[in-house]
C-alpha cells in the first residue's frame, strides 16, 4: 500500500513537473478505462454532459438534506435551552411546501431531460457530419472482436480503424453469448446477441488511439476481451486498408471457423478480404436454431 502512495505520488510529481497534459494523465492513469469522461466524440460528450447536469440537479436535494441534516442535530440538541417549546406543532405548510416541491421539480427537469437525451442519443441514429459513413459490422467472439469493413473488402480482429471526424455506423452481432460493444471515450455501450443485430453510431473528432472492451461478462477469456480503436487521418485510414489488403489473408469460411473457436488475449490480426455476407450468415445460424440448418446458397460449403 505504502509503495502504491510512493509510486503514485511521485509519479504525479514527475506529470506536474514536466507540465503534462490531459491526455497523459490518462495514459498514465489508463482513466480512458474507467470513464466516459475524457471524451474524444460528440456521442460521448453529449453524454458526459447529461451525466454532469444530472449531477449537478441532484447536488439541489443533497446539499440541503445533508446540511439540514446537520443543522437540525445541532439545533434540536438537547442541551439547546434558548428555543420556543411548541408542543401543539403540527402542520408547516411552508415547510410541506419546501419538502415536496423541490423533489418534485427535479423530477420534472430530470424526467423531461431524460426524455430529450433518449431521443437525441439513439444509438440507431446516425451523426451527422461532413464526412463519408464509414460501415462496420462487427461480431462479438470468445474472447475477441471481429471488425468487417463491407465497403472496403477488409476485416480485422481487436483493431478497430477509423478516419477522424467521419461517422461510423456499426453494426453488431455475436458468435456466442451476449456481449457489450464499448469504447468509453467515444461514448454509448450496446450489446452484441446472437441471433440478432443491434446498430450503434459513433464518431472520433480527435486523433488518437482509444481503448475498447466487451463491457458484458461472457467467461473465461473476458477481462482480454479489449481491443484498440484507432482514430486517424483518412490519409491514414487509407494506408491502414491497404495494410489489411497486403495481409494475404482471406477471411473465408474456413478461416472464419478457425477464428470464431474459442482463444483468449488474441492479437490484432488483418484480412485481406471478406466472404460476402458472413455478418448475415453469423445472425441466421443462431436464427434456425441449432447452426444445422443451411446457410444461404452463397454460403455453403464446397
Ligand atoms: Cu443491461
Amino acid at each position: 500500500m505504502r509503495r502504491w502512495l510512493l509510486l503514485c505520488s511521485s509519479l504525479s510529481m514527475v506529470l506536474l513537473l514536466s507540465g503534462c497534459g490531459v491526455d497523459d494523465w490518462i495514459q498514465v492513469f489508463r482513466l480512458d478505462t474507467l470513464v466516459t469522461f475524457f471524451t474524444a466524440g460528440p456521442v460521448a460528450a453529449y453524454e458526459r454532459n447529461v451525466m454532469l447536469f444530472t449531477f449537478t440537479v441532484m447536488l439541489f436535494v443533497l446539499v440541503p438534506v445533508v446540511g439540514f441534516t446537520l443543522w437540525f442535530a445541532w439545533h434540536y440538541r438537547s442541551g439547546n435551552r434558548h428555543n420556543t417549546y411548541t408542543p401543539n406543532w403540527h402542520h408547516s405548510g411552508l415547510l410541506e411546501g419546501f419538502l415536496w416541491g423541490g423533489p418534485v421539480v427535479i423530477i420534472v427537469v430530470l424526467a423531461v431531460m431524460t426524455w430529450v437525451t433518449t431521443f437525441d442519443l439513439d444509438p440507431y441514429k446516425p451523426l451527422e457530419s461532413e464526412h463519408p459513413t464509414v460501415r462496420v459490422q462487427a461480431i462479438a467472439m470468445d474472447w475477441k472482436w471481429l471488425f468487417i469493413y463491407p465497403d472496403y473488402n477488409v476485416a480485422a480482429v481487436n483493431e478497430l480503424a477509423m478516419p477522424v471526424d467521419a461517422p461510423l455506423q456499426i453494426d453488431l452481432t455475436s458468435a456466442t453469448v451476449m456481449n457489450a460493444f464499448m469504447i468509453p471515450r467515444l461514448g454509448s455501450q450496446i450489446m452484441a446477441m446472437s441471433g440478432m443485430r443491434t446498430r450503434l453510431h459513433l464518431m472520433a473528432d480527435k486523433k488518437g488511439t482509444f481503448f475498447g472492451k466487451n463491457y458484458q461478462y461472457s467467461g473465461d477469456g473476458f477481462a482480454g476481451m479489449n481491443f484498440e480503436a484507432h482514430s486517424m487521418s483518412q490519409q491514414d485510414f487509407d494506408q491502414w486498408v491497404a495494410k489489411a489488403r497486403a495481409a494475404s489473408r482471406p477471411l473465408d469460411l474456413a478461416a472464419y471457423r478457425q477464428l470464431v473457436e474459442p482463444s483468449k488475449k488474441v492479437e490484432p490480426i488483418l484480412y485481406s478480404s471478406i466472404r460476402d455476407g458472413l455478418f448475415d450468415y453469423v445472425i441466421q445460424r443462431f436464427q434456425t436454431g441449432d447452426g444445422k440448418v443451411p446457410p444461404p446458397d452463397r454460403l455453403t460449403d464446397r
